[in-house]
């Protein structure tokens, strides 16, 4: 019997994983360790409500005594521990604000669940990291699992700085841990700030839709349920110590993107505004996930043409839920359940 402590559970990859073991995997047990940053939202793990094989832990993976929280509920649920790490700070425009947060929950929360997770003999540890650490690629090429780390933003660098202190865990402890760099993901509960559910939402308020530069920039979509098949695969078959990439081949201008957005809302392209760049902006990424398919069979499922809309659809039909983030109200249960 499998348990497992998902850290960022709350958030928007974190809970579409935690769906799907729901559904793919009704046996394990799950612990949720999240700390409800503006990123953390119950809203999106309403169908865990009094779940018997669920426990939602609230609490920050840089502080020791939360995490020895979340596997006392994990010794409690019994069954052999693993952990799947998704908490981080994730938006690179935040990042250029202010590195701080992005040190102290990816660098250094990091390397605190590590420890207590070494501490505790767990079975398996799943890094959950990107493909911003390899840096950004010309008009041409790919990165592989060896391409060296380039990272160019304060996000990158932290999780460039999360990457190797895991590689250090496996090197010098015999860690069994493994990695995992995905590039873009698209889908059910993003935060509103990332590209694809900001221009849907401002697209559907009638608001302009900005693109930054000359919004040529290229990013790789993956659709987020291929993505958490992959780090299920990797989970469950992947080798211990080995890094995998996951991308599905889907290289998109942003400005391509947009466009797309508003042609299915039937939006004009009037809302459209230039404005200024993204400091440091990388101009390309494109994934090259030919281990994880040859060695695992991970394949992704969904296509992009029949995946944006499907995304653009649940946002209309959770317009609710989209309308709470950008309000607001999606803290209120933090009140009514933790005093703040
Ligand atoms: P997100 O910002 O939507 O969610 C992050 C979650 O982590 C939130 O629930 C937040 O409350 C929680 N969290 C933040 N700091 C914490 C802390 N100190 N302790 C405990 N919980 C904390 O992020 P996401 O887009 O779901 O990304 C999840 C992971 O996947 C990240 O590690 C990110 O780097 C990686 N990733 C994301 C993408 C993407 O396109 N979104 C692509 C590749 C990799
Ligand atoms: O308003 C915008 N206008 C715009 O042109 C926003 C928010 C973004 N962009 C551009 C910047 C990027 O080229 O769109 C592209 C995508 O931007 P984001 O959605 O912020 O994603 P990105 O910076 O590529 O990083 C994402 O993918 C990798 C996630 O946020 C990371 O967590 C993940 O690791």
């Amino acid at each position: 019997m499998k348990t497992l402590i998902v850290t960022g559970g709350a958030g928007f990859i974190g809970s579409n994983f935690l769906h799907l073991l729901r559904v793919s995997r009704p046996e394990w047990k799950l612990v949720n360790l999240d700390a409800l940053t503006y990123a953390g939202n119950l809203e999106n793990l309403v169908a865990f409500e009094g779940a018997a094989n669920y426990r939602f832990v609230r609490g920050d993976i840089a502080v020791r005594e939360d995490v020895e929280r979340a596997f006392a509920a994990a010794v409690e649920l019994g069954g052999t521990v693993s952990v799947v790490h998704f908490a981080a700070e994730s938006h690179v425009d935040r990042s250029i604000q202010s590195g701080l947060p992005f040190v102290q929950t990816n660098v250094l929360g990091t390397q605190v669940l590590l420890d207590a997770s070494r501490a505790h003999g767990i079975e398996r540890f799943v890094h959950v990291s990107t493909d911003e650490v390899y840096g950004s690629l010309g008009d041409s090429g790919y990165f592989t699992e060896e391409t060296p780390l380039a990272p160019n933003s304060p996000y990158s660098a932290s999780k460039a700085a999360s990457d190797l202190l895991v590689r250090a865990a496996i090197h010098t402890h015999g860690f069994p841990a493994l990695v995992t760099r995905c590039s873009n993901n698209y889908g059910p509960y993003q935060f509103p700030e990332k590209l694809i559910p900001l221009m849907i939402a401002k697209a559907g308020d009638g608001e302009p839709l900005p693109v930054y530069g000359d919004g040529k920039n290229v990013r790789d979509w993956l659709y987020v349920v291929d993505h958490c098949e992959a780090i299920l695969a990797v989970l469950e078959r992947g080798k211990l110590g080995e890094t995998y990439n996951i991308g599905g081949h889907n290289e998109y201008e942003n400005i391509a993107i947009v466009r797309r957005v508003l042609s299915e809302l039937g939006k004009p392209e009037s809302l459209i505004r230039y404005v200024k760049d993204r400091p440091g902006h990388d101009r390309r990424y494109a994934i090259d996930a030919s281990k994880i398919e040859r060695e695992l069979g991970w394949r992704p499922r969904f296509r992009f043409e029949q995946a944006l809309p499907l995304t653009i659809e649940w946002y209309r039909t959770h317009a609710a839920w989209l309308q709470r983030v950008r309000n607001g109200a999606y803290r209120e249960y933090l009140v009514r359940q933790y005093g703040g």
